[in-house]
């Protein structure tokens, strides 16, 4: 036994990597080995994709813990940053694949920047093909710290049957659902053990030199030594551990809790990192918001500082409920210990990312910003009727969800949803059908297009109409000419002699402005003026209703005769992308009548390139999807709006 003592403080971990490394199953594997089993799916094979953070509580030999399974997707990679925003340390699941390491190397690099403490946990150590240590070599690429091995597998035959623990030097076969039993180191595994025992020496040596100088006297450090170092450089940063086995078969599984159980920072230390002073109310802080029907809003929160107590007043809402997760399902308790993470009930004024302290106002600390879009869907409820349930549904939706954001187009009149990819607004219509029975129909959102003329014309136009008694009468002379890109619209009133009566001049204004709104091809027209020259009023029939309709008669015809354009909008776009990808993201960005502009290192990100060019937003719809497939997931990109541009054909006006 290492000697730490039992029932400490409880703990909280995070699972993170990318998809499909095996973190639910994995999740599932850590909590049926502590004996608080989750639902298991019933084909474990076809596992359906996580898409949201999955909490649950279990105890391991008298410690408490609180894990949460985070998405892989990139789609939800906003969940995994929160997650490693509250946890006191993330197991970064990776599987024995060099080429697949490149699909960690942003969390990598989310653990180094955020500075949270972590150890690789490499799954599927049953499919291992030829060398870890090409494996080891392709993650260190991209870690900040040394990868140091603290297991080294045992292979029989083609299957990969135990590992060998390098600190105590002692051989284990796996045994399914059991913990491992002790063995022979097979004699083929001695050398690479010798290795890898030094090289994980020599990098604990790096900051301990009573180690290094035991080192070079060629003494034998302790084990008792080398798990202290271990706990000591994983909680700095300095070193990371490598841990493996199989979470299908439940292989390394109580080995890796071993190592939770010893090596996590207790919650202190963690508050610590995180600057939160030691004395002080009673602290909380929310990292996901849920609208779950039977309980009403669920706060998931991570507890600072003190113990919170169900009814406390948090945030200016009274605490209702307070629940943990063993076996992933919601049960109550009295109160939440420092290092928790709990669902907080009924908080309804708290959003997510806020911090609370019980009857007190709360210090801020930091939370992660939602990505900003990728994606966007326009969504329409197949019964009109259901279009206010919509708009309280998607409120709902959007306390959820900070990666997903609502537009309603001002020209299209249409509802956009803005996120982060097609399987993310994939489950937001889903959850929309299955939470509030809103059925959706989606499609592909409109291109804001707007319209210009090319030439200045005069324009004439008269309302003569007899109907019963008094008819309706006015005359107007108009000069609609084109201004600059992005100078609006313009009305100019040189009306000499009272032609037009001062009264209904405004009304010419106005009904010349709303005929822009939809020009010839049936876009808003910009950057014109029209110029009221002259006109004829009669003193009976002439009204506003009169010039209105004059008005409007002689913009139709003038924009129409103003050799009109049809403008699209041009979005400046920046990609980044592996710099390996570099040339594959300009040839995209030039398939889509994209003028690239050039590319740089992407600031901060070595290995990473950002593209950047102006591309037509009518090309950007799914600009994403090939992206990522053409970039093994990891490509993204944000765009703003730079200028309209005269189409030259390839923008395909609105149908009539
Ligand atoms: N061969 C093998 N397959 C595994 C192992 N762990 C998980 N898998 C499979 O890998 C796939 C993805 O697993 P899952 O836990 O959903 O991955 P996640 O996306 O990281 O949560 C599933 O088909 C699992 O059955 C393992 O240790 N060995
Ligand atoms: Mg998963």
């Amino acid at each position: 036994m290492s000697g730490t003592p039992v029932g400490r403080s409880p703990r909280s971990v995070a699972l993170i990597g990318p998809y499909s490394s095996g973190k639910s199953t994995l999740f599932e594997a850590l909590l049926e080995a502590a004996g608080s089993p989750v639902k298991r799916p019933a084909d474990p094979r076809n596992r359906p994709m996580t898409t949201e953070l999955r909490l649950a509580h279990c105890t391991y030999l008298g410690d408490a813990w609180s894990i949460l399974d985070c998405p892989g997707s990139i789609e939800f990679a906003h969940e995994t940053a929160a997650a490693l925003a509250m946890v006191d340390l993330a197991v970064l699941v990776c599987e024995p694949q060099p080429a697949k390491a490149l699909a960690v190397a942003p969390l990598l690099k989310a653990l180094a920047e955020q500075r949270v403490p972590h150890l690789v946990f490499i799954n599927k150590i049953d499919t291992l093909e030829g060398s870890l240590r090409d494996t080891l070599a392709a993650l260190q690429a991209y870690a900040a710290a040394p990868l140091v091995l603290r297991q080294l597998p045992i292979i029989e035959g083609q299957a990969v049957t135990g590992y060998v623990d390098v600190v105590s030097e002692r051989a284990y076969r796996y045994r399914r659902g059991q913990p491992s039993e002790l063995m022979q180191i097979p004699s083929a595994v001695q050398g690479e053990e010798q290795e890898a025992k030094a090289k994980l020496l020599e990098a604990l040596a790096d900051h301990d030199d009573a180690l290094l100088e035991k080192i070079l006297e060629d003494v034998q450090p302790s084990p008792a030594e080398v798990y202290a170092d271990l706990r000591k450089d994983l909680t700095d940063g300095a070193v990371t551990e490598v841990l493996l086995g199989t979470a299908e078969q439940a292989g390394g599984i109580r080995r890796l809790w071993k190592a939770l159980r010893h090596d996590t920072p207790e919650a202190p230390v963690t508050a610590a990192r995180k600057g939160i002073a030691a004395e002080g109310p009673p602290l909380a802080q929310v990292f996901k918001t849920v609208h779950a029907g039977h309980t009403g809003k669920l706060s998931y929160a991570r507890i600072w500082r003190g113990t919170i107590k169900d009814g406390a007043t948090l945030g200016g809402s009274r605490l209702g409920g307070i629940y943990q997760m063993p076996g992933a399902e919601p049960a109550k308790t009295a109160e939440a210990a420092m290092g928790e993470l709990v669902a907080l009930g009924r908080l309804e004024a708290v959003a997510t990312g806020a911090t609370v302290a019980a009857g007190a106002a709360a210090e801020a600390l930091a939370f992660p910003a939602p990505p900003s879009p990728v994606y966007a869907l326009a969504i329409t409820t197949a019964d009109r009727k259901d279009d206010v349930k919509l708009s309280g549904a998607l409120a709902k939706l959007l306390e959820e969800d900070p990666t997903l954001r609502i537009e309603h187009g001002q020209d299209t009149g249409e509802t956009v949803l803005f996120g982060q990819g097609e399987i993310h607004l994939g489950t937001t219509v889903e959850r929309l059908a299955r939470n509030y029975g809103l059925k959706l129909t989606t499609q592909r959102p409109e291109v804001p297009y707007k319209e210009t003329i090319r030439r200045e014309v005069h324009q004439h136009g008269r309302l003569k109409r007899q109907t019963g008694g008094h008819g309706q009468f006015a005359d107007v002379k108009i000069d609609i000419a084109p201004r600059e890109r992005g100078a609006g619209f313009a009305f100019i009133d040189k009306v000499v002699g009272g032609a037009v009566p001062r009264n209904f001049i405004p009304a010419v204004g106005e009904a010349a402005e709303d005929a822009a709104k939809k020009g010839p091809f049936g876009y808003p027209v910009v950057d014109i003026a029209v110029t009221l020259t002259d006109g004829q009023f009669h003193s009976v029939d002439s009204s506003d209703m009169a010039f209105r309709t004059a008005t409007q008669m002689a913009m139709k015809e003038g924009l129409a005769a103003a050799d009109p354009v049809l403008l699209e909008p041009i979005d400046r776009v920046t990609v980044s992308v592996p710099n390996e990808f570099t040339a594959r993201a300009q040839r995209l960005l030039s398939g889509r009548r994209g003028q690239i502009l050039g590319y740089a290192e992407k600031p901060g990100w070595s290995g990473w390139d950002e593209v950047e060019a102006l591309v037509p937003a009518a090309e950007l719809h799914d600009l994403i999807i090939e992206l990522r497939s053409q970039t093994m997931g990891l490509g993204t990109y944000r765009r703003t709006f730079d200028h309209l541009a005269e189409s030259r054909g390839e923008a395909r006006p609105r149908a009539a």
